[in-house]
């Protein structure tokens, strides 16, 4: 055994810049700055992953390995790119606000069918309910709700909605995800969360916007900030997979009269009979067609 692994114990990564990475040892908040062995420098980290690392001095420890990861939640773009945004993460939390940014349905329930097909638990953190009008403040949770999803209105600026977010959220390990100014930051922080110097740049309009994820332990699980995503796209998903991760599409896809119906224009299907009757929500559809209809 080398003399540098004796010490080797287990760290979380809580933050990842372009050529560096802070981690924190097991059982306690210090963080020091991952150093990577030469051979081992393009091991990628991201927030969430566990290493095996050993202290070098008061603010730097030597990176042996990173374990293997339970999950790795992977970003597709529109543009073809894709990054891994965490790791080890066994929840997503859709963070949304209903006005500025306005709601915006398709991306919401594009990362619901990720999380159905993912088959991670998902949650709705609905924000700025005090910039939206009344009607859209009961029926966007009312719509999740029946759906069966749990949705939380909450104000990360004034503090509303803390208690009930921290219950839901503190004994798992949850990605934050969602729009630009969304209020993610926000929550975070109200959580308890820090804002580590480098992880916010400030943009010309003075606007804080977060530019690489940031972790931050509850006493069980823990939370990862993260940029804000402007787009997100699901990839590689059979017809059959999309149309079960819209919930309320599986009760009657066995019943459309083609086996193989996508529930766009084929006859007596029964997907859109429920739409025409008014049981499945316009958007709902609407955003299940966007990505049914995406070429591949
Ligand atoms: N009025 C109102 N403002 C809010 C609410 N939640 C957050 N904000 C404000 O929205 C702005 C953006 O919040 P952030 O927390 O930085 O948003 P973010 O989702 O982290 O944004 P990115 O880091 O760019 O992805 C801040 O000025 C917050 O104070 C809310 O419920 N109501
Ligand atoms: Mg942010
Ligand atoms: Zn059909």
């Amino acid at each position: 055994m080398r003399s540098d692994e004796i010490g080797a114990r287990p760290a979380r990564v809580i933050a990842v810049g372009r050529n560096s990475a802070w981690i924190a040892f097991e059982g306690s908040h210090d963080l020091y700055l991952g150093v990577l062995p030469k051979q081992q420098e393009r091991m990628s980290l991201v927030p969430g992953d566990l290493v095996l690392a050993a202290r070098l001095d008061d603010e730097r420890a030597l990176v042996e390995r990173r374990e293997p990861r339970t999950f790795a939640l992977e970003r597709h773009t529109g543009g073809g790119r894709s990054k891994i945004m965490a790791a080890n993460v066994d929840a997503i939390a859709i963070v949304t606000a209903f006005e500025r940014p306005p709601f915006h349905a398709a991306m919401v329930d594009e990362l619901l069918a990720f999380a159905e097909i993912q088959e991670m638990r998902a949650l709705l953190l609905l924000t700025k309910a005090d910039l939206a009008d009344e009607a859209s403040v009961q029926r966007i949770p009312a719509l999740y709700r029946s759906l069966g999803y749990e949705t939380l209105i909450i104000n990360p600026k004034a503090l509303v909605g803390m208690d009930a977010v921290d219950l839901a959220l503190s004994t798992r390990n949850t990605l934050l995800i969602g729009q630009s100014g969304v209020g993610k930051s926000s929550l975070f922080r109200a959580l308890g969360g820090a804002a580590v110097v480098g992880d916010v740049s400030k943009t010309g309009r003075g606007k804080q916007t977060t530019s690489s994820g940031r972790l931050h332990h509850f006493p069980e699980g823990f939370l990862i900030d993260s940029p804000g995503v402007g787009d997100f796209e699901l990839r590689d998903v059979s017809p059959h997979e999309l149309a079960q991760a819209f919930v309320e599409f599986r009760p009657l896809v066995s019943k459309c009269r083609f086996r193989d119906c996508k529930h766009l224009a084929e006859p007596n299907c029964a997907v859109r009979e429920a739409l025409a009757a008014g049981t499945i929500v316009p958007s709902r559809y609407d955003s299940y067609r966007a990505i049914a209809e995406r070429p591949a």
